[in-house]
């Protein structure tokens, strides 16, 4: 229905029902006049979408294949090697899982490397910016710190760090057995997915997913539990905690969103990706007096550095640097004809930047040897000499102003306020430094619940459309929403970030922003920022002295695309939690799994999925789920 929709429609109708951000049509038409393409329109070249694929059922784990399954029950229902449409599900699902936790962890790897950088000398541009919040990290795993000095304390935490890639011993992960709470580590003991090491039970997965290993769906969806759990509570976190301490711990900051935040009068440069090391320099580097002359003799008036994706929501909320827009925005800025480099690292970057690129004088510059893109520009970025390394990565980016073509210009004008950077410690401080007065606000029914709203835009959804439905629901139900990613991206450019919005809230939730002076919506961070939902959720449940599947909270990820996603979506299903996927994931062709996944699951970890489009029936189901919480723990509704 959807596609004889898509067929039927005008191109401005399908351009009206791209997104519901004032920023897309405009740029979308003038790509048609210009002859470029964006992901709108290579989504519909590509329907109708394949119906195995759609359905989990396509196999090609070895060659003996590709296999299929008939969904239908007429053709084969078995691949060649015997594998049925639950294992074949199952295992596909799985190899997504340990892509999105190698992904997040592989980041992390990156970060860490650096920290271990600072602490043997050689990686001279960074240092250690929050040495509390490198204490905490001490204390939590056990690490002495009395009588030391930072340095030595890095160093040992540093040690514990690298190990939990691949310590070859079976016990836990040494950070979530720091900050999991007692009762979840002994479930995930008793069901025996206790993470070991996080490439372990990554690599683990490859190796059951291989022809004739694991065939039992429930033997493989533990498994990737446990992955996925290495991602959340190890993996992810170290990415953030360990980002924290080399570039600070998040602040509430006032900060600008949409793609209006490019400039006419300046060099614009935007970087996307994920990882700060590289985007944290550039955005300094900016700064500097030598680049700013540059620019200027160049004829820019300076330098105006722009986020995207989650590299972005890490200077949003380090530095302030506005942030141009979310996935489906990447190309539509180079639409714009007003930038002049996208400066990547990894993850999310459409390989067809490259193309829209060349109908522009954009350059795309990949800078980490693991991704490099045919046609853009590569310059390896140098950690070890970080500042020299990211002038000469800008240098390229403000040689290119003079090549920009003043009339092909157009700059939306929206850009919307938003205040964010409510870390754990951002957001206990705004409650007076303890967790008492949001406890009572939650006992007493002033706010009823939780709602982590996290993940990505997606082609399949109308831009934006349900992030926005499904947290205005929620927060006019007095459920205090938090989230990251690109969900917090959006609502930075719809307002729901600012003060005022708790106008929208339900009387019990406005009464609290009001008072606390915060919004109804709380900007966490970027996609490996997930984890300080655990930290938050697990410190609730201890001071709570109930288990994090007790508490009135739940997840959503309503346009999610990324295999990160099914990685983040399975760990917080691991911890306790109920999630909401918004577009459905590829095992519709596995009753088996499907069961699993939306059943089962919740007498084994607490959690559950649910799979909804509509995303005010989907907040409705959470909001409903909070209800029973709340019931079950004798707190008013
Ligand atoms: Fe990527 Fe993190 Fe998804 Fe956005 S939200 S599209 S993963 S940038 Ni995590
Ligand atoms: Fe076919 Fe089995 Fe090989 Fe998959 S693993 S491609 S189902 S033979």
């Amino acid at each position: 229905r959807v596609y004889e929709r898509i067929l039927r429609a005008t191109k401005r109708e399908f351009y009206e029902q791209a997104s519901i951000d004032p920023t897309v049509l405009p740029l979308l038409e003038k790509a048609d006049r210009e002859g470029v393409e964006t992901a709108w329109h290579r989504y519909l070249k590509q329907q109708p979408q394949c119906g195995f694929g759609l359905l989990g059922v396509c196999c090609r784990n070895c060659n003996m294949g590709p296999c299929r399954i008939d969904p239908f029950g007429y053709g084969p229902d078995k691949g060649i090697c015997g594998a049925d449409a639950d294992t074949i599900v199952a295992r596909n699902l799985m190899r997504a899982l340990a892509a999105g936790a190698a992904a997040h962890s592989d980041h992390a790897r990156d970060i860490v490397e650096v920290f271990r950088g600072i602490v043997d000398g050689w990686a001279k541009d960074y240092k250690i910016a929050d040495e509390q919040k490198l204490l905490g990290i001490a204390r939590a795993l056990g690490v002495k710190t009395d009588g030391k000095s930072i340095m030595e304390v890095a160093k040992e935490v540093v040690e514990i760090a690298e190990m939990e890639f691949g310590k070859p011993d079976n016990s836990p992960l040494r950070f979530l057995n720091a900050y999991a709470p007692e009762r979840r580590k002994e479930l995930w003991r008793k069901l025996g997915i206790t993470p070991r090491a996080i490439d372990r039970e990554v690599t683990e997965i490859m190796h059951r997913t291989h022809m004739g290993v694991d065939a039992d769906p429930l033997n493989l969806i533990a498994q990737g539990l446990r992955a996925a759990l290495a991602d959340g509570w190890s993996g992810s976190m170290m990415a953030t905690l360990f980002s924290d301490v080399m570039f600070g711990t998040p602040k509430p900051i006032k900060v600008w969103a949409n793609l209006g935040v490019l400039r006419e009068d300046s060099v614009n440069v935007m970087v996307h990706g994920h990882n700060p090391l590289l985007s944290m320099q550039i955005a300094e580097v900016a700064k500097d007096p030598e680049m700013v002359e540059l620019a200027k003799s160049v004829g820019a008036e300076g330098i105006n550095v722009v986020g995207m994706c989650c590299t972005g929501n890490e200077v949003l909320m380090r530095l302030g640097i506005p942030i141009a827009g979310n996935f489906l925005q990447q190309e539509l800025a180079i639409i714009t004809g007003a930038l002049e480099a996208v400066i990547v690292d990894y993850q999310c970057i459409m390989p067809a930047l490259v193309d829209v690129a060349s109908c522009y004088h954009t350059k795309i510059i990949t800078t980490e040897p693991k991704t490099k893109i045919p046609g853009a520009i590569h310059i390896e970025f140098d950690k070890a000499n970080a500042r020299e390394s990211a002038k000469k990565i800008l240098k390229v980016a403000v040689e290119n102003f003079k090549n920009r073509v003043k009339e092909r210009v157009f700059i939306p004008k929206e850009k919307m306020e938003a205040v964010v950077g409510f870390s754990v410690e951002a957001i206990l401080s705004a409650l007076g430094g303890s967790l008492e007065p949001l406890a009572d606000a939650l006992k007493s029914g002033k706010i009823k619940g939780i709602a982590g709203v996290v993940g990505c835009t997606n082609p399949k959804v109308r831009h934006d459309s349900s992030h926005v439905a499904i947290t205005k629901e929620l927060i006019a139900n007095d459920i205090l929403v938090v989230g990251t990613g690109c969900w917090a991206i959006a609502m930075s450019k719809h307002g729901f970030f600012k003060p005022e919005a708790a106008e929208m809230a339900g009387p019990g939730l406005r009464e609290v922003c009001k008072a606390l002076g915060i919004p109804p919506a709380l900007h966490m961070g970027s996609c490996v920022d997930c984890s300080r939902m655990l930290i938050a959720l697990a410190a609730l449940a201890d001071h709570l002295g109930v288990d994090i599947s007790d508490l009135p909270a739940a997840g959503s990820a309503p346009e999610w695309y990324s295999e990160k996603a099914v990685s983040i979506g399975s760990y917080f299903v691991a911890s306790g939690l109920l999630v909401h996927l918004g577009t459905i994931p590829q095992v519709l062709g596995s009753k088996r799994v499907v069961e699993l996944l939306t059943k089962d699951a919740e007498s084994l970890v607490g959690g559950k999925f649910f799979v909804e489009t509509d995303p005010v029936k989907a907040a409705r189901v959470m909001i409903e789920h909070i209800r029973e919480k709340r019931r079950k723990l004798g707190w008013p509704e």
